[in-house]
């Protein structure tokens, strides 16, 4: 988009000064996100929301707004704001556009190897948690429905494989994948997949206001200290379970590697790690977590890991219509598909000892 577009779009919202500079982040999957520079040396992030993927803006917005305000309100850690229009008490510009303010002296990672970061990112995503008890989650919108309804992904993905259009279309993808789809097709693993959301039906977990994004990309670190300061990407708050949000942050901190990462010999799921990122968790939030959603954590990063992957495959297999995807990097769903698939076969491997490490944390009466 053209700088003097975007800077005019800029202007439209309710900020006392004038944007000088915007400079694209290319991180997300779905948005498109900037940083727009003003000329009294404030910050902000200007969006363009997708609507393909995100048709209910306002009930996103609704969700966003009502559970920032809400962790706001308590005042114990930072959270995102967002910028209303100029004149007026709305917060969409021209359908798809929305600004919130920069959270100043704070960085994003997409990896890291570092076992204290990975702490502080466990104690964000139990923080997020531990602010957000009390609201409660029966009366946000499902901005997306069923989005970790695992067995409905796997239904999905089935739908992608048996497509005769995408068959005709795309084959030689079916030959690529090959492996991929029969790993992932395994009934063993499919099998699986009713267990959080059969949980949840059951009541055995409680439904709890859910970030569901919890990737670490998505977590916001002081600059100098590189404490977890807090969450951004509120557009997949919902009803969930906490195990998905724990669950999403091993997937994507459990390893070093990047989530495209080619060479997949530097993929290393490693225990030290899944430790690390516990502790962090747990210390926040065994204040509101109970005893059946401690021992239901390690299935989350099995879970999370699982339904991601699935739905990298089938929008391979799709043609590429939901994630974005580098045009430079051939293949870049299925690239994404064999880094994943590597996370769930270590993950797999170590489940056990990820149970018997999450025992310490069960409170015993
Ligand atoms: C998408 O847009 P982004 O990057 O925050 C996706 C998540 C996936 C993630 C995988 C609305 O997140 O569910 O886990 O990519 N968001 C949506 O990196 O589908
Ligand atoms: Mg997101």
């Amino acid at each position: 988009m053209k700088t003097e577009k975007l800077m005019q779009i800029a202007r439209s919202f309710d900020i006392d000064a004038q944007p000088v500079k915007t400079t694209l982040i290319d991180i997300g999957h779905i948005n498109k996100t900037y940083i727009i520079d003003y000329d009294n040396n404030e910050k902000y992030i200007l969006q363009y929301v997708n609507t393909n993927v995100f048709p209910n803006l306002n009930e996103l917005m609704s969700n966003a707004q009502r559970v920032t305000n809400y962790i706001g309100k308590k005042g114990n850690i930072t959270t995102i704001e967002f910028i209303k229009i100029k004149d007026s008490d709305e917060y969409i510009y021209n359908k798809n556009w929305r600004m919130q303010k920069f959270i100043e002296n704070t960085k994003t990672y997409l990896a890291t190897e570092s076992l204290e970061k990975l702490y502080e990112a466990g104690k964000a995503v139990g923080n997020f948690q531990k602010e957000v008890e009390g609201f409660d989650a029966n009366t946000l919108y499902e901005v997306i429905p069923m989005f970790h309804y695992t067995p409905n992904r796997v239904a999905q993905l089935k739908e992608a494989i048996e497509s005769k259009e995408n068959r005709k279309k795309r084959p030689e993808r079916f030959e690529k994948a090959k492996k991929e789809i029969e790993f992932l097709t395994d009934e063993k693993r499919i099998s699986r997949t009713d267990k959080i959301v059969e949980g949840l039906k059951s009541g055995k977990i409680p439904l709890r206001v859910t970030h569901n994004d919890t990737k670490l990309s998505n977590i916001l670190f002081d600059a100098q200290t590189e404490k977890a300061v807090c969450l951004i990407d509120f557009d997949t708050i919902m009803p969930g379970s906490i195990v998905y949000d724990f669950g999403e942050g091993i997937r994507s901190g459990g390893t070093t590697s990047k989530e495209d990462e080619q060479d997949t010999t530097k993929i290393y799921f490693d225990l030290e790690r899944y430790e690390a990122f516990t502790k962090g968790f747990m210390e926040k939030a065994k204040d509101v977590i109970t005893n059946e959603e401690v021992e239901m954590l390690p299935l989350g990063a099995w879970m999370m890991t699982y339904e991601n992957l699935i739905r990298f495959l089938t929008d391979y297999l799709n043609g590429d219509i939901y994630f974005s995807v580098n045009p430079e990097i051939e293949d870049h769903n299925l690239i994404r598909v064999r880094a994943q698939s590597e996370i769930l076969k270590q993950i797999e491997q170590n489940e056990e000892k990820m149970k018997g490490m999450i025992k310490k944390w069960i409170i015993k009466n």
